[in-house]
């Protein structure tokens, strides 16, 4: 007797990505639907060799569901997590509506699995930002070696981050760059074709964006609230993958080869590292992959015990679709959630 499992926004970029990796993981679901909203109703989406019709979210019955991934914006999830959630059913939530409160773990499955015991208080998880979460899952094992005190990053993130409708402009603008040179910029506050842009999200009072604000508060309500970090964002024409220039200071001394090799046998990770021309994993090889990648690694002498290196992931991945079924897989594992179906 399996699980039956909505995902809701099964239209969108992560929504697809979803639905693959159930079909992929051999998720035990005895039963999928796809919700979205009214406009997308009865598009049709593929799950493995089947193809599924969009159902209305807003009139949907969740009370035979046992596991909603949503991945429809932050206003839909927090209209409907709670409504959800009221009705036993664990919402896995793709968005930052729930990522900061205090009664919602937020986790990756590689750093924090043990945060997933309170998920009752409100019967829903949070899946953390896309660059939050492949930062975390290479720190991690390097946290519990040496302990991080300061994080330094950079980010190369891809167009997909910012959905759909953003992937298309980067192809547009890309196309009419050749064309007519009249480049049309709707989704990115500047062109993003042969450029990039060093701002993702609003901006907050202090100058920095949301996106490097949300980096610094996820890391440490993930990790350790004691790291301190800062981060600058920046959106590259890259369609899929987010990158990452990391510089991380610990307590303890640390040397590249150490490193290595911890991570080497790090779970989520897979180091690609031959100091040698092309000897490094770059957006377009990670893409459709599920691992995080690390390159570059190398002691960073003007800094105590410093390191840097370069981190790779699908940001759909690893950073969304893929993270949220690994917390569903958890909460299996963990023996944390029963079919409705067999409790019946
Ligand atoms: C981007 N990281 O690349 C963002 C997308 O808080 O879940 C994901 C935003 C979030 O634009």
């Amino acid at each position: 007797m399996g699980y039956k499992v909505a995902v809701v926004g099964a239209t969108g970029n992560v929504g697809r990505e979803m639905l693959d990796i159930l079909a992929e993981r051999q998720f035990p679901a005895d039963e999928v639907v796809a919700l979205a909203s009214s406009r997308s109703i009865g598009t049709e989406v593929s799950y493995g060799d089947k193809t599924l019709k969009c159902k209305h979210l807003d009139t949907y019955d969740f009370s035979d569901v046992d596991i909603a991934l949503m991945s429809a914006g932050g206003d839909v999830s927090k209209a409907w997590s709670p409504k959800i959630g009221a009705q036993k059913c664990v919402v896995i939530d793709n968005s930052s509506a729930w990522r900061y409160d205090a009664d919602v773990p937020l986790v990756v499955p590689e750093v924090n699995a043990d945060a997933l015991k309170d998920f009752g208080r409100k019967n829903i998880i949070a899946n953390p930002n896309c660059s939050t979460a492949q930062l975390v899952v290479a720190l991690k094992p390097l946290h519990d070696a040496f302990i991080v005190k300061r994080v330094v990053v950079s980010t190369y993130q891809s167009v997909s981050g910012a959905g759909k409708d953003a992937m298309d402009e980067l192809f547009a603008q890309t196309r009419a760059v050749f064309v007519s040179d009249q480049v049309e910029s709707k989704k990115f506050p500047k062109r993003i074709a042969f450029n990039l842009i060093p701002q993702i999200d609003v901006f907050m009072e202090d100058g920095f964006t949301k996106e490097e604000w949300k980096m610094m508060a996820e890391t440490k309500k993930i990790l350790d609230p004691k790291i301190k970090l800062t981060a600058t964002c920046v959106r590259v024409p890259v369609f899929i993958s987010h990158s990452e220039s990391v510089n991380v200071e610990f307590e303890k001394p640390v040397t590249a080869d150490e490193a290595r090799n911890i991570l080497r046998e790090a779970p989520g990770v897979l180091v690609i590292d031959k100091r040698e021309t092309g000897g490094y994993i770059t957006p377009h090889e990670a893409a459709g992959e599920d691992a995080t990648y690390i390159s570059r690694i190398r002691e960073d002498a003007t800094v105590e015990n410093g390191l840097a290196f370069w981190c790779v992931s699908d940001n759909l991945r690893k950073g969304a679709a893929l993270n949220a079924v690994q917390i569903a897989e958890a909460l299996i594992n963990r023996k944390l959630l029963t079919p409705k179906k067999k409790a019946a």
